[in-house]
């Protein structure tokens, strides 16, 4: 992977990185979710989606074919990469700051579904019981997550990933249940290229929409929020493939250096901290 691995070249690449623009930032803030296109390379999206058929395969697909297999990181080095690519982990480190780590992800796999099958509601913020425990209105947003699209879905009608922009700051979303199960007002089909990633703000309303075309779509998400945020996929830190990872990686896969460091972190617990400064992130994010 181009700007992935850790030879000297990529090391240079990384160094280049710097913070996204502040339109980019603007535009995920008023809508709730930023198209990344492109982010991946051809021979990148070839290797992850090999990758990802060996996850289906081994996890047993469903009675239609598809797969949704947790925590699937730790299946290939390659997964890993993603975890901290510059030029998505800018763009969550822009939104969240450094004290974050990955506390849940997923690949999901979704075969052609049969044309004659229901529609069904699939709308939710994310976060689970975050949403009925915690007062305020809007919501916190406390987590992002990337969506990243190995398959072709810059058409609709392809199992697209679906949302209402500029809904993460409603904590209701209107349904008139009496009309069947329309899309809700203002919801759009996002359109990617594969190796493009979604970031979005896990309060904004968003959806599957049916695959009725003739692809597989393939995706794999990644869900990023603060280290006090208890993680939902635990690893094991003391696995080879993960005292293999680099600080900043085993930070995002839930490592902390001190015992109270997810809560109290000292400068080794957080080394995306200084990746951040390094790359020249303004000081107030560096707090
Ligand atoms: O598969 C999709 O497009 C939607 C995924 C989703 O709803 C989620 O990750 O919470």
């Amino acid at each position: 992977m181009a700007a992935l691995g850790t030879s000297g070249a990529a090391a240079a690449v990384l160094r280049r990185v710097s913070p996204p623009d502040p339109t980019e930032i603007a535009q995920f803030e008023r809508d709730g979710f930023l198209i990344l296109p492109d982010v991946l390379a051809p021979a990148e999206i070839r290797r992850l989606t090999t990758l990802a058929e060996r996850v289906r395969r081994r996890a047993g697909p469903a009675e239609d074919g598809s797969v949704h297999a947790l925590g699937f990181i730790s299946t290939a080095p390659a997964f890993a990469d993603l975890v901290d690519h510059p030029r998505v982990l800018s763009v969550v480190c822009s939104v969240l700051g450094w004290n974050l780590h990955v506390y849940h992800c997923h690949l999901d796999v979704h075969p052609p579904a049969p044309a004659a099958g229901p529609p069904r509601w699939r709308w939710h913020q994310d976060g689970g019981r975050q949403n009925l425990e915690i007062e305020t209105d809007p919501r916190p947003r406390l987590s992002v997550k990337v969506a990243w699209f190995l398959s072709d879905v810059s058409r609709p009608g392809r199992g697209n990933f679906q949302v209402v922009p500029g809904s993460h700051r409603r904590n209701r979303l209107p349904h008139r249940p009496e009309l069947g199960l329309p899309p809700p007002a203002g919801a759009i089909d996002v359109l990617a290229r594969p190796g493009s990633a979604v970031v979005f703000d896990r309060r904004l309303w968003h959806a599957r929409g049916e695959n009725r075309s003739r692809r597989t779509r393939r995706a794999l998400f990644l869900a990023y929020t603060y280290r006090w945020v208890r993680p939902r996929d635990c690893y094991v830190e003391s696995a080879p493939w993960f005292e293999r990872l680099s600080p900043v990686r085993r930070q995002l896969l839930g490592a902390a250096a001190t015992p109270d460091g997810h809560w109290l972190p000292t400068e080794s617990d957080v080394p995306l901290r200084s990746w951040m400064r390094e790359r020249g992130f303004p000081p107030e994010s560096l707090r």
